[in-house]
């Protein structure tokens, strides 16, 4: 029978899973509580460009489906915090790391959301993106992480369509409303593209994660797959994908397209994109303001085991 690391190697090169007490690499560890703390901090940090449209969404139903989305949001991070705690990790120390701005979230989450048809195009775009991204690491290799993943792209799906139904509604309306979606796919376009991170020869972990059967694909392999996707999608809309160098390649059958501006993207990852500052803030005030929540599910969690006891 293998042992530690060569049970370890065995179990990646079947294309098994690899569960919370099985040996496993230090670097396999380290990068998966890196991916997942910022797959989790992203799903709680994008709570806060559509939240800040709940209250003006156009009608009861709108508000209704935007509350739910958002909550699904929040169930995300709970799922990926808890699949990073078997790793051995506490979500408070993750949480810390996020507000002291030493681990990531994801860079789309850093722009406006100025009109209602943003959150058509969150929706339609960046759930798209999402998906596109997720549903290979439902085979990722870690147990717990692709376990996690097949109810999140679930909920992803519904998401999308969504977002593609209410930027239907606009694109069937006046023309106002038509160049209001517009206007949206318009910014929100590149900063989608640029979720996928940067390009392959600029990707510092893909060779190795890809190796260990944490990721499945490069990040240009899905970028592709999200512009093959969604440009039919634009035509449906009867909206424009701003972008003068997109062509269909009928050899390849695959849609040619002009990649976004990186430096942008390294620029917001940074923390100087649109909103940074203010996601941060608001993260932590939000997080202070619920000390009070913790410290009585705590005391509650306490006396419940005394009285056990
Ligand atoms: N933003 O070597 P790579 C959602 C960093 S979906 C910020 O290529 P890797 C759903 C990267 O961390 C969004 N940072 O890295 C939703 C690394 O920095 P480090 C979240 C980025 O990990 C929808 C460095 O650049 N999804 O939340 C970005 O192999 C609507 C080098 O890059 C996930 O996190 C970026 N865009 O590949 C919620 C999915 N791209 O750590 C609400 C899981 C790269 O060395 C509303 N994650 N970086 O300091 C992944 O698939 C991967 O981590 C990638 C990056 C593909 C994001």
């Amino acid at each position: 029978m293998l042992t530690g690391m060569d049970s370890f190697q065995a179990t990646i090169d079947a294309d098994g899973r690899i569960e919370p007490r099985d040996a496993m690499p230090e670097g396999y560890r380290k990068t998966l509580i890196r991916q997942i703390a910022q797959h989790a901090h992203s799903e709680i940090i994008g709570m806060q460009p559509e939240g800040n449209w709940i209250s003006r969404a156009p009608s009861l139903r709108r508000k209704a489906i935007l509350m739910a989305k958002v909550q699904d949001e929040a169930g995300h991070g709970l799922y990926l915090y808890a699949a990073a705690e078997t790793l051995g990790v506490d979500r408070a120390d993750l949480l810390d790391l996020l507000h002291s701005g030493k681990q990531k979230y994801s860079s789309i989450f850093n722009y406006p959301t100025l009109t209602w048809a943003d959150i058509g195009a969150i929706g339609w775009l960046v759930d798209g993106a999402a998906i596109v991204n997720q549903v290979p690491l439902c085979r990722c290799s870690y147990g717990p992480y692709a376990r996690a993943m097949v109810r999140v792209c679930k909920e992803e799906s519904f998401h999308q369509r969504q977002g593609f139904e209410i930027l239907h509604t606009l694109c069937n309306g006046t023309e106002g409303q038509k160049a209001m979606a517009q206007d949206a796919l318009d910014r929100w376009w590149w900063p989608s593209l640029m979720m996928f991170g940067p390009p392959d020869s600029a990707s510092t972990h893909s060779e190795q994660s890809m190796a260990w059967g944490i990721k499945r694909h490069s990040n240009d392999e899905l970028r592709q797959r999200f512009v093959d996707m969604t440009v039919p999608q634009a035509g449906v809309l009867g909206i424009r994908v701003p972008d003068d160098g997109l062509s269909y390649d009928e050899e390849s059958g695959h849609y040619r397209f002009t990649e976004p501006d990186y430096t942008e993207l390294y620029d917001v990852v940074k923390g100087n994109g649109p909103c940074n500052e203010q996601r941060l803030a608001h993260r932590v005030k939000a997080h202070e303001d619920g000390a009070w929540v913790r410290e009585a599910a705590a005391a509650y969690a306490a006396k419940k085991a005394v009285r056990a006891a």
